[in-house]
């Protein structure tokens, strides 16, 4: 990729946003606050590229944050948004592409019963959390630090993503009252979980995980974590969630439950449900998803879930990776091709930094120790991050502002964007 110089009409449209809508931008990650200067404002997207207000392009790691598996703008996706488009926007009333769609989630998830259909990611996860609740009688829920789960009050306690690249210690409008049951455990640390327990037996309605975290950069769960807190959930009849927003359908067909072994009781999803369109989901077995309104009283509503052409869009998507299974294993090989080519150029121009990488999630940190938990991944040099941030920028490739995000790969990912990658990281010093 030739050096990109000229960002004015980015620059100029960031000026303008700051007028109309809060610090520029509808999702404080996007804003570019950590790494230092001012968003990209992109025009299009196509396969694995990114075209910017300026004509600049990129080679996108971000993907939208994870829904864009296939790449941008895949035919057969687009396809169906237009043929459905011309058909409905919305109804407010059941469909039954609905139906298809939890049909298909149910084939490439084989532990569970029942899916409900939701617009975000926090609205999975915060039903989920009120159904643990419901079903148990309980209050209290343990998350680990540095996970996040969206923005729903109970979450926004010790959270990753964008609250830790602010480091918004506490969210104002966060009140006492919403966070007084929010337990926090470091991620990888059994003990803190099983202290919890014994300090707060029979009062703990449920575990929520990250099974792969992705919101303090990526880490990876330490052999036995995932089984620990399983069995921790079974002795204290607790509920475990697993938070697939960003690892389901990514890591495998059947997300991290399949590449794990380890069956949540509810499981989140987001991001790639959708395809790029707003689609959450949270689900789990008819004896816990029969609490659900209406089929019983764990109340949870929504206009637009289920909404015809955001199905039309995740139910493609889901059709392609389900029916193309070798989508994942490329994916994989285009990860560790990336983690290796990384390390070897960093390695030899004596940059300490460490590569987590599972699938198509990664993350470069720099700092010579390895990161497992969010204190190590705070722990490590956000200076270098930065300009390595600019760096690849100013070469056309379009990494996640922030040392708590995680890279996503898309199958449109080429050999050359890899090598034009690679040779941008050359001219790094
Ligand atoms: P949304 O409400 O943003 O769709 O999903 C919330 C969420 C829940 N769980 C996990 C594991 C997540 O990663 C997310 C959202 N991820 C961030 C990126 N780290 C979304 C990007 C943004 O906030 O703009």
């Amino acid at each position: 990729m030739q050096a990109i110089t000229q960002y004015q009409n980015s620059t100029k449209l960031f000026e303008q946003a700051k007028l109309s809508i809060p610090g520029g931008v509808n999702s404080p990650v996007r804003a570019f606050k950590s790494v230092g200067g001012n968003p990209i404002f992109m025009q299009s997207a196509s396969g694995a590229h990114l075209f910017d207000a300026d004509g600049n392009k990129y080679i996108d790691y971000i993907n939208s944050w994870g829904p864009m598996i296939l790449g941008h703008c895949h035919p057969d996706v687009v396809n169906a948004l237009v043929k459905r488009a011309s058909e409905a926007i919305s109804f407010g009333a059941p469909t039954e592409s609905e139906t298809l769609m939890a049909e298909l989630i149910k084939s490439m998830v084989p532990n569970i019963d029942s899916v409900r259909l939701v617009s975000s990611g926090t609205e999975a996860c915060m039903s989920a959390l009120r159904l643990a609740r419901g079903y148990t009688g309980r209050n209290k829920f343990i998350k680990f630090d540095g996970c996040y789960h969206g923005h729903a009050d109970a979450f926004l306690v010790k959270a990753g993503s964008g609250v830790a690249t602010l480091g918004i210690q506490h969210v104002p409008g966060v009140t006492k009252g919403a966070s007084q049951d929010t337990l926090i455990a470091a991620y990888n640390n059994l003990e803190e979980v099983a202290d919890w327990f014994q300090k707060y037996p029979a009062e703990i309605a449920a575990i929520i995980v990250e099974p792969l975290a992705g919101n303090m950069g990526c880490v990876l769960p330490e052999p036995g974590f995932l089984e620990g807190l399983r069995k921790l959930c079974d002795a204290h009849g607790a509920l475990l969630i697993f938070d697939e927003v960003m690892t389901g359908f990514r890591l495998a067909a059947g997300g991290a439950q399949q590449v794990y072994g380890v069956n949540a009781d509810i499981v989140t999803y987001g991001k790639v449900i959708g395809g790029g369109m707003p689609v959450g989901a949270f689900a789990g077995k008819y004896e816990i998803m029969n609490h659900i309104a209406p089929a019983g009283n764990v109340y949870q509503a929504g206009t637009l879930s289920g909404n015809p052409m955001a199905v039309a869009c995740g139910y493609t998507t889901l059709s392609i990776l389900k029916n193309n299974s070798q989508i994942y294993s490329n994916l994989q090989q285009k990860g560790m091709q990336l983690k290796s080519g990384i390390q070897e150029l960093l390695l030899k121009k004596g940059i300490e930094h460490s590569i987590n990488q599972m699938g198509s999630m990664m993350s470069v940190h720099f700092g010579a120790h390895k990161v497992t938990d969010f204190e190590t991944a705070a722990a490590c040099d956000t200076t270098t991050f930065n300009r390595f941030f600019h760096h690849m920028l100013n070469h056309g490739i379009y990494l996640p502002p922030s040392a708590f995000e995680s890279w996503f790969l898309s199958d449109a990912l080429s050999e050359n964007d890899i090598e034009k990658t690679l040779d941008a990281i050359r001219k790094f010093s």
